[in-house]
């Protein structure tokens, strides 16, 4: 028996934290909540040369696909497969969805579509997640609710232009068409998104 394994995801601003800060104070340690890019000692140094580098917003798709795909490796084996094997239920804040969405679809690299099945058949094996929660939100929405958090918060991806966030969430749609998926419409109140959210999570943890 293992614990399930979540996914969930958004464009910018959609309110991952918050909510899974929620999920946190209520399960207690019945779940892990981890995120992506990170999650592990050495995943969280790869995070910095995504985030922080000075070059890193030059890098494209190829460069930032290699780059996720190692520190998932790393985050799976070090983090989510452990939690998993000791029966909690693992939520990870953004995971292989965000890699189709960002770097083949957002960032236009279309012809890593076929490498990202495999890679996702390899690296993931027999631990693909059980489901992916998407919390969808307009992105002109999500990106005025990062901004008024201040521009010295923002990363190198929130930074572009809107294209590329319209882009982003036409990605995850996409790939949430092809595996199991709830959507949540995360343009509503922060208690009406809880709401929703709680209740699959519920569901999930003692079904
Ligand atoms: N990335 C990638 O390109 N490829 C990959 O494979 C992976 C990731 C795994 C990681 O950034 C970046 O890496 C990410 C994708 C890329 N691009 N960006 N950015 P990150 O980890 O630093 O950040 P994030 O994942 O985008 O999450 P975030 O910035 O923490 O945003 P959020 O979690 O969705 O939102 P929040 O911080 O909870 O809320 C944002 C603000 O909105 C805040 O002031 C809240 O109080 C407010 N808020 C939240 N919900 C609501 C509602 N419902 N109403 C009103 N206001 C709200």
């Amino acid at each position: 028996m293992r614990g399930k394994f979540i996914v969930l995801d958004s464009g910018e601003g959609a309110g991952k934290t918050l909510q899974l800060e929620k999920a946190a104070e209520l399960f207690g340690d019945k779940i892990l909540v981890t995120r992506e890019p990170g999650g592990s000692k050495y995943a969280e140094q790869i995070r910095e040369l995504i985030l922080h580098s000075i070059y890193a917003q030059n890098a494209d798709a190829k460069t930032l696909f290699a780059l996720f795909w190692a520190a998932r490796a790393d985050h799976l084996d070090k983090t989510i497969k452990p939690a998993l094997l000791e029966g909690k239920t693992v939520i990870t804040d953004r995971f292989d969805s965000s890699t189709y969405a960002y770097q083949i679809i957002a960032q236009g690299a279309m012809e890593l579509k076929e490498l990202f099945w495999q890679m996702r058949d390899v690296y993931l094996g027999d631990c693909k997640p059980d489901l992916y929660i998407y919390l969808d939100v307009d992105p002109s929405i999500g990106l005025a609710r990062k901004s008024n958090q201040g521009p010295e918060e923002l990363n190198h991806f929130e930074a572009r232009k809107i294209d590329f966030h319209q882009r982003q969430r036409l990605g995850c749609k996409e790939f949430m068409e092809k595996v199991p998926h709830r959507v949540i419409d995360a343009s509503r109140s922060i208690e009406q998104v809880w709401h929703d959210f709680r209740e699959v999570l519920e569901k999930e943890i003692t079904s």
